[in-house]
């Protein structure tokens, strides 16, 4: 459990930046309550959630806004609550509880910033809490306890969202170190590759190598062999090698204290035109990459990478035609059908993504790119992905072919390259004053 190893072995680093953490949280929170006008916030872990009809629990997942605070994944029950000017205080939901392990007595880097109550009742909330008509409650609906009804507040949430894109010094430790943990499954990822594996076998071997539980996974990895890559979110993990791998595409990340790394890589099982092409795919990335900086707005960073491709797949011979051509007739959407990337933190794809302020609104999509999960103009503590991609997707080369543009398409081309499914790379990239830091290339460098 890689997880719960950072909480009681956490990087050095995460620790000593942890209480300016706390302290820009804390100055957010006074900000977003005078929005609303409440007096202190509370925020609830979350509850158990059961199947339908079923005594079983589906896995726990936290609320974000209290991990944000918190490096604690796996305490439903426990509330929080911020009021500016004090300590923030933990209730500290510590069950007597025969048929599973209850959590451990709070401990670690994280307590000293915290003042902790600890209740085994639940009833004991009741006595705890403020009056709650003086709070901004965040949490989802069946996390209510009586009175304590989460309430969410438009504005307080538009301020904290809005922020949370920027990331601190700690959530940047935590990101670095997820990286490194996703970096140590991708090589295992690729070796198993090359050694033949299908790709229920490249999956495992990359579970084992970061450390993680299918449950610590940030995402559901994507993994797929040959004309499978060409599959955006391919869901399903064969369980026998084809007879001959030749391309594998794995999106796959790591989690560490609950903040996510998210990367893809294309490999090519042997030297010829679909390696030549990740080459150049690998090239176009880093181009995008060296962009990551003050002031770009994102939508014009996901229209050059429409430009570069529209060149690339004019220069590779695929299209017929120069690339102002190809912009002009659409025929580059085809070959790339989603966005350059998103915000990424709490959550893989992490909200905010088309906030225009702190105080709400929103910046829309350029018209005909409706995949596009990022418009925001880039500023420093900003991490977001970069991964642009260039597939072979029956359905939507199957209409291309029928428009009269279809023409300007080489399809002998594509049939020859159509069996290695597509090609998508992926870094997780911070904004900075200046150059960018490419957290997902740093780690394959530092492996
Ligand atoms: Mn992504």
């Amino acid at each position: 459990m890689a997880v719960s190893a950072n909480i009681e072995n956490p990087p050095v680093d995460a620790a000593r930046l942890y209480p300016q953490h706390i302290a820009i949280l804390m100055e957010r929170a006074a900000r977003a309550l005078d929005k609303c006008q409440r007096e202190h916030l509370l925020i609830a872990a979350g509850v158990e959630k059961y199947r339908f009809l079923d005594d079983r629990p589906v896995p726990f997942e936290t609320n974000p806004h209290f991990k944000a605070w918190l490096p604690l994944l796996e305490h439903p029950g426990c509330w929080l609550k911020v009021t500016p000017g004090h300590k923030p205080h933990l209730f500290y939901f510590q069950p007597e509880d025969f048929w599973h392990k209850p959590p451990a007595d709070p401990e670690g880097y994280w307590t000293e910033e915290f003042t902790i109550s600890v209740f085994r009742d639940p009833d004991a909330l009741r006595a705890l809490l403020p009056p709650p008509e003086r709070c901004a409650i965040v949490g989802e609906a069946d996390a209510a306890r009586e009175d304590w009804v989460p309430d969410n507040p438009p504005a307080l949430l538009d301020h904290l969202h809005y922020h949370r894109a920027f990331k601190t010094g700690y959530e940047l430790a935590l990101m670095r170190e997820a990286s490194r943990l996703a970096v140590a499954g991708h090589r295992a990822a690729e070796a198993a590759f090359r050694a033949g594996a299908s790709e229920w076998g490249i999956h495992h071997a990359y579970l084992r190598a970061c450390g993680h539980g299918e449950l610590d996974l940030p995402y559901a990895s994507i993994v797929g062999l040959n004309a499978n890559a060409a599959i955006l979110h391919y869901q399903h993990r064969e369980r026998i090698a084809p007879p001959q791998a030749l391309s594998l595409l794995i999106d796959a990340g790591a989690s560490a204290s609950g903040y996510a790394a998210d990367i893809t890589r294309t490999y090519s099982g042997k030297q010829g035109e679909f390696s030549a092409l990740v080459e150049k795919m690998d090239a176009l990335q880093r181009a995008l990459v060296e962009q990551v900086r003050p002031g770009v707005d994102y939508r014009d960073l996901h229209r050059d990478c429409h430009r570069r491709l529209a060149v690339l797949l004019a220069e590779s011979g695929l299209l017929r035609c120069s690339p102002e051509q190809a912009l002009e007739q659409d025929l580059v959407a085809p070959f790339f059908p989603h966005g350059l990337g998103h915000l990424i933190g709490l959550q893989v794809h992490d909200v905010a993504g088309f906030a225009a302020s702190e105080d709400g609104g929103r910046i829309e999509r350029p018209e005909g790119h409706p995949y596009l999960r990022l418009t925001r103009r880039l500023e420093p503590g900003m991490v977001v992905t970069i991964e642009p991609g260039l597939y072979f997707i029956d359905s939507l080369l199957a209409k291309l072919r029928a428009r009269p543009e279809g023409a300007h398409v080489d399809w002998a081309r594509v049939e020859a390259l159509a069996p290695y499914g597509g090609i998508r790379i992926e870094d997780d990239v911070a904004c900075t004053a200046d150059a960018p830091e490419n957290l997902s290339r740093d780690a394959f460098a530092a492996a």
